[in-house]
């Protein structure tokens, strides 16, 4: 599959990894926006938001529990933020859902 986040999973194209089990994959983001910056991907192939389906949703619920146990190990717990970038209008660059975490800074609102 030509997806560089399914690579990652693979061990084909490096990646600092944080986590790992059976559903996700949890790594530092190549370009971090903030001094904390990881992503959580689900190992299955999902291209956007709006491809996900009623049987996705116990994977979503455990993408955001993997988000928050990480932030917290990560000395965020007193803010972070996450984000999901939804389609090219959405900012989505990379093709395979991902939720940001990005955090040890303070956050501003509305993000660009
Ligand atoms: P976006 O929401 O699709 O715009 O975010 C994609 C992110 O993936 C972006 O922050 C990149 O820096 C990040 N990334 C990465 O961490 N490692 C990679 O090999 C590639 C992209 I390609």
């Amino acid at each position: 599959m030509d997806c560089l986040f399914c690579k990652i999973v693979a061990g084909e194209i490096p990646a600092r990894k944080l986590y790992e089990d059976d559903q996700v994959f949890a790594f530092h983001d190549v370009n971090p926006q903030a001094p904390v910056h990881f992503l959580v991907i689900p190992k299955k192939h999902i291209r956007t938001l709006t491809d996900l389906d009623e049987g996705d949703k116990p994977l979503l619920g455990h993408i955001v529990h993997t988000a928050q146990r990480l932030a917290s190990e990560l000395g965020c717990d007193e803010g972070f933020r996450v984000a999901m970038n939804c389609n090219a209008l959405g900012g989505q660059t990379v093709f395979h859902i991902h939720m940001h975490v990005l955090g040890q800074r303070q956050m501003h609102w509305p993000p660009g």
